[in-house]
This record gives structure tokens, sequence and C-alpha cells, in this order.
């Protein structure tokens, strides 16, 4: 059984692009494979924010996915700063990544574009994210095509490393992507993004949802209710496409390529489509959120089944580097 690794920001809300993306996936395959998933605080730190907001938000993320249907029975989930060895890791792969990978990235360069002054942390992310999987000798990670460039990265750090030190120590972990890889947000100009308040929540009201949905962006060719569209080029029907039943895509299909439907019809489809599936999240995270024990709980135990794995890690590549390790320096 491969061992799977992946990790989500605790920088807002949980949003239907890293549902569709990652999540729902993480759930599926907690069935087939040795899960470990993280609340990666520390790599939601590389821009300003609040420590009282980072702490409910680490913990309403916790809730999310608990909610979202990640079961602490089949997988583990964990706090990243709960275990330090992620970042002791970090600062050793730093040691083998050339700088200039780290700023041919997009996603390092379009968020450097949008920040007033840019810190050596949102730079050296990849390095962390490939601590974050190597640390656990994972080969498989489940992500949006986003994160795709920074895999690829983390194969390279694994490599050099590898030469460098270990042969096959560390596995060239591969993306697990989904059919949904890529949402855009509301806008339609860009990813849906937390950063970009572009989002649905997936534990927003049906209230709420509509009041986002009804103004979304659709196929720029129906400018009038009579005019017909192309599904394909819709964002609308891509949503559809992740939440509604397939006889229900065929029919929103037709009614926008023979403008049966205007486009507010065929949202509140997607709108009553998209409840079914977060109905029953919602009410799960309500029941969570009145047993905040629980919660700590999880997270706790995740915590310590992950320590003890990077522990032995971190062993072992310290004594393959020539580094010292405490029980050497008190024998
Ligand atoms: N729009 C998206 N479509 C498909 N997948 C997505 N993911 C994120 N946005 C989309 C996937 O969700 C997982 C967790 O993402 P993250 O929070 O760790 O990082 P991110 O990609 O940076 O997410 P955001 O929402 O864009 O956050 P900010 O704005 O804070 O950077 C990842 O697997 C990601 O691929």
């Amino acid at each position: 059984m491969s061992r799977i690794f992946s990790g989500i920001q605790p920088s807002g809300e949980l949003h239907i692009g890293n549902y569709l993306g990652a999540v729902r996936n993480w759930v599926r395959l907690q069935d087939q494979h040795e899960c470990i998933y993280s609340i990666v605080d520390y790599h939601a730190i590389t821009g300003t924010y609040e420590p009282e907001d980072l702490r409910r938000r680490t913990r309403e993320m916790a809730i999310s996915l608990l909610a979202a249907g990640l079961d602490p029975e089949k997988c583990t989930l964990f706090v990243q700063s709960m275990v330090p060895e992620h970042t002791e890791l970090a600062w050793i792969f730093n040691t083998v990544t050339p700088l200039g990978e780290l700023e041919r990235q997009t996603q390092f360069k379009d968020k450097a574009s949008r920040q007033e002054s840019v810190m050596a942390g949102l730079l050296n992310y990849p390095v962390l994210q490939a601590a974050d999987i190597l640390l656990y000798r994972a080969s498989l990670v489940p992500v949006g095509e986003d994160q795709v460039q920074h895999l690829e990265l983390s194969r390279e750090i694994a490599r050099r490393w590898n030469a460098r030190f270990g042969e096959d120590f560390f596995p060239e972990p591969q993306p697990l992507l989904t059919p949904t890889r890529r949402i855009m947000g509301l806008d339609g100009q860009a990813k849906m993004s937390k950063s970009m308040g572009n989002t649905i929540g997936i534990l927003e009201t049906d209230e709420a949802i509509w009041a986002k949905l009804r103004p979304a962006v659709t196929d720029p060719a129906r400018v009038r209710r009579t005019d017909p569209g192309t599904p394909e080029v819709c964002n609308i029907y891509h949503l559809h496409r992740a939440f509604s039943d397939p006889a229900t895509v065929e029919h929103v299909a037709t009614q926008c390529r023979t403008a049966g439907w205007g486009c507010i019809e065929c949202k509140q489809v997607l709108l009553e489509s998209m409840t079914r599936e977060l109905g029953p999240i919602r009410e799960r995270a309500a029941e969570l959120r009145a047993r905040p024990e629980l919660v700590s709980e999880v997270l706790y135990a995740g915590a310590e089944r992950c320590r003890a794995i990077a522990r032995e890690t971190m062993r072992e590549v310290k004594e393959r580097m020539g580094l010292a390790e405490l029980s050497e320096v008190t024998r």
C-alpha cells in the first residue's frame, strides 16, 4: 500500500476549489491507501496575518475537513507546526535546492507580484512542501493542477538529495489529479483561490451561495435570454459537472445550447445540486463545532503518529549527512 501525503493551508475557509480539486479525492483515497493529511500552518504565515485569526482558521479547517468526510479511523490528520521535523528537513533541503528553480515557480511569481514586500518564506515555500511530503517518504500526492509544478520540484529535491546522500532513500512523489483539477473563481478570471476573494466556502449557507452564484460570470455569448450558449466555455457548466448527476449535466448542456433556459435557471439547478452534497457537510460541521474536545483529540493523536514517523526519517537523514543526533552527543 503506497503512502499518501497532502496538505492544505489554513489561509481562509475551505472552498469548493480545494474541495473538488483535492479534498474530495482525499476522502476517496483513505479507503485505498495509508493517508496522511496536514493543515499546513507554517505555509500560511508567508504573508501578514493576525495570530488569533490563524488559530481560529486552523481549527475551522480541521472541522471542515472532518465534516467533508476525513475519517480519523482511516487516515491521519494533524497540524504541521505540531511536528517540528517539517522545518528541520526543509532547512536541509534548502541546501540542495537551486535558487533559480525557486525563482521560476509560477505561484511564487504570481503571489510575489501581489505583495508589497516579499519575504524569503514565500520563495522557499516549495522547499517546505517537499519536506512535508518526503518526511513521510510518501509517493503519491493528491493535489489540484496548480501544485503540479511544485511537485516537480519536490522530485528534483529528492533526486538531488538521494544522489548526494542516500541512493533511493526518498521516493519521487507523483501527483494524483482529479477530473476537476482546476476550478475557476466566480469572476471567471483566475483559479478559485482563498486569497483572491472569488470563492464559495463549503460551509456557506444556501442564501450566501446564491448571493455569489447569481452574479457569477457565464458564457459571454449569452447576452440576452434568447441567445444560445456553449456550455464548455461556462464556469457554471463546469460546476454542474462537479456537483450534478450525469442526466442533469446533459440536460443543462442542451438547455444552454438551445437557449431553453436562461443562466439564472441554470444557476438555480446548480444550487440544488450543491445543497444536496454540501448540506450534510454543513450539518456535520455544526455537530463537530459543538464538540471541540473531539477535534483536539483527533489532531493530537494525528500529530503523535506523525512525530514517530518523522523522528525516524530525521534520524536516518542526519546519520547519512554526518549531522549530530542528541543521543550521540550525550552518549
Ligand atoms: N481553484 C482550484 N481548483 C482545483 N484545486 C485547487 N486547489 C486550490 N485551489 C484550487 C487545491 O487545493 C489544495 C489545497 O490548497 P492550498 O490551500 O494548500 O493552496 P492553494 O492552492 O494556494 O489554495 P488557495 O485557495 O489558492 O489559497 P491561497 O489563496 O491562500 O494560496 C491543493 O491541492 C490545491 O491544488
